[in-house]
This record gives structure tokens, sequence and C-alpha cells, in this order.
């Protein structure tokens, strides 16, 4: 421990602690903006370029003689620090107008409004004008994804994205461009987002401070659907929805707000109201029966479930000697868009040309897996429109719902019974635990009765379990964030370990933390919070294996025959390419 003073505090604090932590144990908040400290999965974001965090060094003499950025300063023993004089003030303040000086005046348009850290930075820092006009960027907007916006004229070059990109989702996408006025953050020669290997995980959109990064919004593609008196407008929400669309409307990470998510749905005017849950508990039915025939018959092991776009696009772009590996499952809310569009809409007597299917997911991937040319192919076979998380807020919003007084509403049916298997998908590790619930059944022909598996649990990037099944045991491997998978199909390239089932999930701590969820903002407390509530949500189902879902059991009698059989492998299944 080292002793040092903070205004007129004195600490003592581990060695090796920067200013700004040092500040916050003493009760002092260091304002910053380029920094980003996620030590829940490993990523620091010290570049120190944008300067807001400077605070003065006082010497032994008692004289402030230099001003220093608090984020990359390290504490020293005996070290004196002021935060409060009006020198540091004036430099923070400084730090943003200069940022401001060459920033879109956008604000009221902007769709980082009321979510942007720079302009709260503006609030908190009392700037009340910008007396430097500085040169502007005029590059235009990248609009060339079905998923993401990027718009280089809002970027305040703090090189989070690229840290998150590089360092912790290991892709390589994005790095710093051009000089001066002129330089931003963006793929390599400045090509079009479609053009790189970006697999869309949108975790740089949940880290940038401001709108340089944001989703592509798909809000009045939605609205129009349901206005038009011809269409038979279905809506779908995953299963990581529910445990954080309240915090769009102040209510504490963590609450479920399930049923007055059904009631808001129902009354912005959707003709049905459907569960993503639906479509993973039939992903259950398909997954486990392809991992017991791949281990029955000899076949190809590790199974890995194929559910998270981002992850799929990014075992195309990195590892395509492995495609064979992937379950070839389609993913839930594409299997559910499947079902929508022939099983319910035979069922129905509806038109499958007039279904639109509407898929509410935590992620921005979503967005162009919906896209994908071997889901298109048969215009019955898909999802029309995916917004996200955020979208859905903002159009409850827009709708006046006042959503945190509405009454609960159930899901309608068939499509929208589920069971807590399908539930906690929402969470790293929960595919995998869901499978292995029906697999261990199906194996052993014995009942479950413990159907927590604690080994498969927790927010660690890297899990490694074993599980046992009768005779047998499963090793299975559990990677989430890009970076972490990496590591595990290396480990499977060079025959390292041997698995017999794998989950990949490409955002850190899975789809809770998605890149289309309310921003975070860096804490993951909040994400903490979602998964307890996803595994709240479990224990709260009366059933919690997905082959006990009796809508499911009927979907099989009446029009699917056999789970991973011929009808099955037509509509759920499909293949990876590159
Ligand atoms: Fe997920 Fe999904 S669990 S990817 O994380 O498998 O987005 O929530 O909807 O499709 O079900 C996301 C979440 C889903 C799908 C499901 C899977
Ligand atoms: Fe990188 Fe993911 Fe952002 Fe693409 S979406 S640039 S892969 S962090």
């Amino acid at each position: 421990m080292i002793h040092i003073r903070i205004n007129d505090q004195e600490l003592k604090v581990p060695e090796g602690i920067t200013v700004v932590e040092a500040a916050h144990e003493a009760g002092v908040k260091i304002p910053t903006l380029c920094h980003l400290d996620l030590h829940d999965i490993k990523m620091v974001n010290q570049t120190a370029s944008c300067r807001v965090c400077m605070v003065e060094l006082v010497d032994a003499s008692g004289n402030r003689n230099r001003l220093v950025p608090a984020c990359v300063t390290k504490a020293h023993e005996g070290m004196a620090v002021r935060t409060d004089t009006i020198r540091a003030i004036t430099a923070r303040r400084m730090a943003v107008e200069l940022l401001l000086s060459n920033h879109p005046n956008e604000c009221f348009t902007c769709p980082k409004n009321l979510e942007c850290e720079l302009q709260s930075l503006a609030e908190e820092l009392n700037v009340r004008e910008i007396r430097w006009e500085g040169e502007r960027m005029d590059y235009p907007k990248d609009l060339s994804s079905d998923a993401i916006v990027k718009d280089s004229n809002k970027c305040i070059y703090c090189r989070r994205c690229e840290t998150m990109c590089n360092e912790v989702q290991t892709c390589g996408i994005l790095s710093g461009i051009g000089r001066g006025f002129e330089a931003f953050v963006g793929p390599a020669f400045n090509i079009p987002m479609v053009e790189s290997s970006c697999t869309y995980c949108g975790q740089c959109v949940q880290v940038c401070p401001t709108a340089a990064l944001t989703e592509a919004y798909h809000v009045d593609k939605v609205w129009e659907a349901i206005n038009d008196p011809d269409k038979h407008v279905i809506v779908q929400t995953a299963p990581a929805i529910r445990v954080a669309l309240g915090e769009l409307f102040g209510m504490e990470p963590g609450t479920i707000v399930t049923g007055k998510m059904v009631t808001a749905l129902k009354r912005m005017g959707f003709d049905a109201v459907f569960d993503t849950d639906f479509g993973a508990d039939l992903t259950i039915m398909e997954e486990a029966s392809e991992l017991i025939y791949r281990i029955q018959n000899n076949k190809t092991l590790p199974i890995l479930t194929s559910c998270c776009p981002a992850w799929v696009k990014f075992i195309e772009h990195q590892f395509p000697e492995l495609l064979e590996v992937p379950s070839t499952c389609k993913s839930p809310h594409i299997m559910f868009g499947t079902i929508a569009k022939t099983y319910y809409a035979e069922k129905n007597g509806i038109d499958p040309d007039n279904i639109v299917v509407v898929s509410i997911m935590p992620c921005i991937a979503k967005k162009a897996e919906a896209k994908r040319p071997e889901l298109t192919k048969d215009e019955h076979n898909n999802v029309d429109i995916v917004v996200t998380t955020r979208e859905l807020g903002a159009m409850i919003k827009e709708a006046g719902i006042e959503f945190v007084n509405l009454p609960e509403s159930e899901y309608d049916r068939p499509l929208g019974e589920t069971t807590g298997a399908s539930v906690i998908f929402g969470t790293t590790g929960g595919v995998i635990e869901a499978a292995v619930r029906t697999a261990y059944e199906w194996m052993t022909g014995e009942e479950l009765k413990n159907v927590e598996f604690e080994q498969l649990r927790g927010m660690d990037g890297f899990k490694k379990a074993t599980v046992r099944v009768g005779d047998k045991d499963l090793r299975i491997g559990i990677a989430s964030g890009l970076g972490n998978a990496r590591e595990l199909l290396e480990e499977i390239r060079e025959g390292k370990d041997k698995y017999d089932a794998i989950e990949i999930m490409a955002c850190p701590g899975g789809c809770i933390a998605g890149g289309g969820q309310p921003y975070h903002h860096g804490n993951y407390e909040i994400v903490k919070k979602r998964q307890e509530a996803i595994y709240q949500e479990d224990r709260n189902k009366k059933l919690r294996k997905s082959h006990e879902n009796p809508e499911i059991l009927k979907l099989y009698k009446e029009y699917l025959g056999e789970p991973f059989g011929e009808v099955a492998h037509r509509l759920l299944h499909t293949h990876f390419e590159e």
C-alpha cells in the first residue's frame, strides 16, 4: 500500500493504481470519456486521447505545477493531487469544448440523444459556449450493411471501439485512419463495413460514447407493417429482452418485465405476440437430436451451437476449415419465422405472403442474419424485420405507452408456449444447459431431477466442464466473447482438448449483453443482474425442459414428424458458407 493525498484527503491505496481509481476510492469523481475499464471482460481502453480527466499535481513545497491525465497517471508514494482547482476544471472543460468544436451540431436528431456520453459531459462540466469553431468533417454515413451504421463525423477518436474489436473480439476490423481534424476510426482503407470481415457483433456500438457507431434503424418499417390492413403482423421477443427492456423506462436492471412487454406489444397493434423462446425449445429438439445422432454414428464432434449469427460469421471468416462443426440448425428466431409462415399460416388460413414476422432482438447481427441469402431464398422462410431492444423501447415511448404502469399479459398461443430451458438461452452457457436437460433424458431414458447445472453457469468468458450423462461423460466448452471463441477454436483445430459439445456467443456474457441492449455504459454489474433475472425467470416456469413443451410436441405430431427427420431438415436446418 502507498500513501497519497487527493484534495484534502489522506489515503492508503494499493500500489499500481491510477489517479482516477484512487480518487474513486476517496469518493471523488474525475470525469473520463475515452477511458473504459471493463475488468469483467478484461478490457481496458487507456488511450488518454480525450484529456477530459486532467488533474493538477502538487509538489513537496505545495506548488501546483503540472496538469496530468488522471486515467494513465499511476499513484506513487507521497503523491499529492488536486482535482478541484480552477486550472484543472478549466482544462477539463476546454477538452470537451475542443471536442465539440468539430462535432456535428445535431443533438436533437441524433440517435444517441440523451444517451451520448459527450453530451452528458458537456452538461456535467458546465460547458455553456464553444469558443472556437473547428474544421468540420464531412464524410458520408456508411449505410452499407443491414446491421451497423458508421457516422465518422461523430467519431471523437477515443478508440474504445478499436480496443473492443481488436483486443476483446479479436476481429481486427477497426483502426485509426487519417490525421488531425480528419481522423476517425474505421475499417482499413475505409472500405464499407459490408466489405470488411465485421461480424456485426455490435460490441463496438455498445462502447461507442457518441453516435459514430449505431445500429441500422428499422422502426419505421415496423410501423408501416402494423398500419397496413392487408398484413398479419406477428412479433416475437428474444429471451434476453425481458430482463433489460425495463431499464429504458428507469426500472432497476434485472427487473423481469415479460408481462408488461407483452401488453405493450398488444397495445401497439401487433396481430399476434409470440416468443422466440418457442423457437429456442424447437432448436433444442433439433440440436439435442443432432448431438445424439453424431455421438451414436461416430460423426464429427464436437457439435457447436449455431444460434449466434455474429459467431457464425466469425467462424466463416476466421476458421473456414472448421465449418463442418457448427450444428446445421437455423437460429431460434429464424426457425420461428419459418414455422410462422408455414404451420401457423396453414392452421389459421392466412396467406404467408401477407404475414410479416418482426423479431425483437438484443442483437445487431440478427438484422444481417435475417438477410442471409440461404435464409431468404424461400420467401416463406424467414423473418422480415429485426429491431433491437433499444428500438422497441423507442417505439413504446413513441406510442405514448406508460410502460412502468402497464398490467401484465400472456403471450398468444400456440407459438407463445415456452419452457425455462428456452429462457436461459439469453445468457452464456444457457443454450448448452438447455440441450443437456433434453439430451440427458433422451440418452438415459431417466428423469433428470436437478435441472440446474452450476458448472455451466457464470460470467467467465471461457468455461470447460464435464457432465455425466448415463455411462458417458459429456465434455463441454463454453465461450462468450469472440476472443475466447478464438481460443476455444484454436484448441479444437490443434486437437489440444476434446469436446463433445460447444456453445459460443459473440457477446461477452451472451445475449443479455448484446449490441442492441440498453447501453450499460461499461457497468458490468448491470449485465450480471440481467443474468440473475434470466435464471429467476427459468425458476418461475412450470416446465423447464424443452421436450416437455406441449405445443412443440403438437407441432411435431401435426406437422414436422420426427425431430431431425425429413420435414424438420427441410424447414429448420441450413448450411454455412464463405
Ligand atoms: Fe439470443 Fe437466441 S438466445 S441468439 O442470445 O439461440 O439475439 O436473447 O434470441 O435466435 O432464442 C439473441 C437472446 C436470441 C436466437 C434465441 C438463440
Ligand atoms: Fe468489430 Fe464487432 Fe464492431 Fe464488427 S461489430 S467492427 S466485429 S466489434
